[in-house]
């Protein structure tokens, strides 16, 4: 069946390398294009496309990128961090990202994936994750908070002499349904222990809800129950945990947009693994999950809690009840 136009304008993610992209994602190691995922690609399809119908403009300079179409765009850019100060690049970037975003045809982010070196370097407060919350915090206006988007923070190996703070920002002319996880205390409620500045994201997104082809936007989710982290030393348990953590957000976008999300219904799902020496544990624990084979790509990330070892992230196919 050939899509109509309406139907081409919806978002949707495959991994076929064809067709005209809002963004198509390649993994590698950090350099200078802002729209590549800086983490070396360790098994699965070598990349994601987003797609939202035809692309009406787009752009790039050495260290910004976008792209826009109907409804939605995307904004790639990265900034130097000088002298190894993680929080004002943070700030920087996003203050760059508002301005960018904000005035646009598509002012709502809708999802973030956040990449930087070095993301567990430092003690208590001064780990970096957390210099980058206190940054991001510190330049965001009131309408990111209300509320936050969905989104991923990985930290990335060492990307050479000028370390980067990286960020792509799926964005759009409506907002979206933001989720929360049952199974989890909100990110932007975690107790002080976390950190001077709770983090800014949101569990997850369904866009179109009110569609007959909504999504389901699943931010980097971890071995996290409450706010604690569990299974620490098994990254096999950890997955697992991820897993029913992903389920149950799942279950959560059904009772809030009435559509039903599976994992059967995944378009791609993201596996961030600190230690390449997991694949093969990641892999099976996958392998029985009922995720499609075809869809699940697993890259060398760092989660930012240092007692992790896995992240998963994915976008969500929705179908009528
Ligand atoms: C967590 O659940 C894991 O700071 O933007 C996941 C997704 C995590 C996004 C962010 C952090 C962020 O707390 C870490």
């Amino acid at each position: 069946m050939t899509p109509t136009n309406a139907t081409a304008a919806r978002l949707h993610v495959d991994s076929d390398g064809d067709g005209e992209a809002l963004i198509r994602f390649e993994f590698g190691a950090p350099g200078q294009d802002p729209r590549r995922v800086p983490c070396p690609s360790l098994a699965g399809p070598a990349t994601e496309s987003w797609h939202a119908g035809a692309i009406g403009e787009s752009a790039e300079t050495c260290d910004a990128a976008w792209a826009h179409g109907e409804h939605y765009g995307v904004c790639a850019l990265s900034v130097a961090e000088v002298d190894g100060d993680i929080e004002s690049a943070a700030a920087s970037a996003y203050q760059r990202l508002l301005t960018c975003v904000r005035p646009s045809a598509h002012p709502y982010l809708l999802r973030i994936w956040n990449y930087f070196g070095a993301i567990n370097q430092g003690h208590d407060d001064q780990e970096r994750y957390r210099r980058f919350c206190v940054g991001r915090a510190r330049a965001v206006d009131g309408l990111f908070n209300d509320p936050p988007p969905a989104a991923t923070a990985i930290g990335t190996g060492d990307s050479g002499a000028t370390p980067r703070v990286q960020l792509i920002a799926l964005c759009a002319s409506a907002p979206a349904m933001a989720l929360e996880n049952p199974r989890q205390t909100p990110a932007w409620r975690y107790p002080r222990e976390y950190g001077p500045v709770s983090p800014g994201f949101s569990r997850g997104a369904v866009l179109e809800a009110n569609s007959r082809a909504p999504r389901l936007l699943a931010s980097g989710t971890a071995s996290i129950v409450g706010h604690v982290s569990q299974h620490v030393g098994d990254t096999a348990a950890q997955l697992r945990e991820s897993l029913a953590n992903l389920a149950a957000l799942l279950e959560e976008g059904q009772r809030r947009s009435g559509h039903a999300f599976a994992f059967a219904g995944c378009e791609t799902l993201r596996v961030y693994l600190r230690e390449p020496g997991d694949l093969g544990v990641a892999q099976a624990v996958i392998a029985e999950s009922g995720m499609p084979p075809g869809r699940v790509i697993y890259l060398r990330g760092d989660v930012c809690r240092r007692e992790l070892d896995v992240e998963i992230e994915g976008v969500f196919a929705g179908a009528a009840p």
